[in-house]
């Protein structure tokens, strides 16, 4: 079903709040990857707001929706969504990254609430996904699995096993969400290891895919609500979404892939996002 206004006015302001605290905290922290959280924002957020079944209150349930977040560098946005929706207390964030937080700079799922599954080594998040996926189907539930990947994940080559199996497999209850923001730690993905058409790539492995604005926020969920009606094959959202979303001097910028903030670059960071500091 598409998003009502009142929902689609309350994920946008949502994003906003989540990209100036984004900012906030990793100024705060002086370390961190603001690049690849900011373009995934509006993914995680349609995501875990508006369409996965999970509850924070009973955060093993059998049944529940798994998100990977197969480009674990983006944790920081992911830690904010998992504590925005209840999963553990918000103060923790200021944690994040230290000695001893369950907050590690990368997913660890055996220390954070909400966590499935441990990443940060790019191409890990596929396979693993693809074995909940078979997994759900072995037992009768009908949960789904959902992985978000970063357009430089790709060039992994245990991503394209995975997708070779899971077309095999027919496993219409994964869901791919690549951000495809075409650039990656030190470059673009054309310059690093051109990806060409990322979209046919995926349909000659047998792939039904759906290309969207992954900035816009009825278009995730329009493509989540479509990818779950078809049978029979897995599905693969290519989201055109620019590294750095929000802040003109981060966009598209691979060199805020991960760097600490410095305080000028915070305020005008925070000017861009609404907040004087
Ligand atoms: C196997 C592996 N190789 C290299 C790295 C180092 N690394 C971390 S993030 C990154 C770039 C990822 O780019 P992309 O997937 O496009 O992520 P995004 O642009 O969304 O941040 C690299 C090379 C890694 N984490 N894992
Ligand atoms: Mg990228």
């Amino acid at each position: 079903m598409s998003l009502s206004k009142a929902r689609k006015d309350y994920l946008e302001g949502l994003c906003q709040r989540l990209r100036q605290d984004l900012i906030k905290l990793l100024y705060s922290i002086q370390t961190g990857h603001p690049g690849g959280s900011l373009s995934s924002t509006e993914i995680m957020t349609t995501l875990y707001f508006e369409k996965l079944r999970v509850d924070p209150k009973n955060p093993k349930d059998p049944n529940r929706d798994r998100f990977i977040l197969g480009k674990g560098h983006a944790a920081p946005m992911l830690y904010q969504i998992l504590s925005e929706r209840g999963f553990f207390p918000q103060d923790d964030l200021a944690t994040l990254r230290q000695l001893d937080s369950h907050l590690q700079g990368h997913p660890c799922a055996k220390k954070t609430c909400g966590v499935e599954l441990s990443t940060g080594p790019l191409g890990l998040g596929l396979p693993a996904g693809l074995g909940m996926a078979m997994a759900a189907r072995l037992d009768n539930k009908d949960f789904r699995t959902y992985v978000l990947m970063g357009d430089g994940e790709l060039q992994e080559g245990i991503v394209w096993e995975a997708a070779m199996s899971a077309a095999k497999f027919g496993a219409d209850n994964l869901l791919v969400i690549v951000d495809n923001n075409g650039v990656q730690l030190d470059g673009t993905v054309a310059e690093i290891m051109p990806m060409g058409d990322i979209a046919a790539k995926w349909q000659a492995f047998g792939w039904n895919v759906i290309s969207i604005d992954g900035h816009c926020v009825e278009a995730v969920s329009d493509a989540i609500d479509l990818a779950a009606t078809v049978k029979g094959k897995p599905t693969v959202i290519v989201a055109k979404t620019v590294k750095g979303k929000g802040v003109s001097f981060m966009e598209g910028n691979s060199a805020w892939h991960g760097k600490p903030i410095s305080k000028d670059e915070y305020v005008n960071a925070m000017k861009e996002l609404g907040v004087n500091v």
